[in-house]
């Protein structure tokens, strides 16, 4: 989507540092960390929320989980627990129409989130 700025991300028309991509994902810190290790990772796919994923998508979710673990402990915030959080809609929360999954971790998260 050429107005989307994930995908301009992903294209390398906007600058990120990323710090993981592979055919289906890449992973960079998010702007606006809420979390001593706040990274989002986004399918390269434009989905626009998480009410997309679909039969011939949903294995996109099961793949973000494994590289979530595997940046988790990268990031070392495996041992002591981290969130993923994937807003979707208005009332999620969605400020970027392109599905992503945040990945926090780093501080006691709390429950529920405002
Ligand atoms: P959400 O509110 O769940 O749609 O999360 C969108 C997140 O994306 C928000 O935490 C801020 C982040 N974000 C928005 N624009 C940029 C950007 O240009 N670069 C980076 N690194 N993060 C961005």
């Amino acid at each position: 989507m050429s107005d989307c700025i994930f995908c301009k991300i992903i294209n390398r028309e906007i600058e990120s540092k990323i710090i993981y991509e592979d055919d289906y994902v890449v992973a960079f810190p998010d702007i606006n960390p809420q979390a001593p290790v706040h990274l989002l990772i986004v399918p390269k796919a434009h989905i626009d929320s998480p009410l997309d994923i679909d039969d011939k998508n949903k294995e996109l979710v099961g793949h973000v989980y494994v590289i979530a673990k595997k940046l988790a402990k990268q990031y070392g915030i495996d041992s002591k627990g981290y969130r993923i959080v994937s807003n979707c809609g208005d009332d999620g929360g969605q400020t970027v129409h392109h599905i992503h999954f945040h990945l926090l971790g780093g501080r006691f998260m709390t429950w529920p989130p405002g």
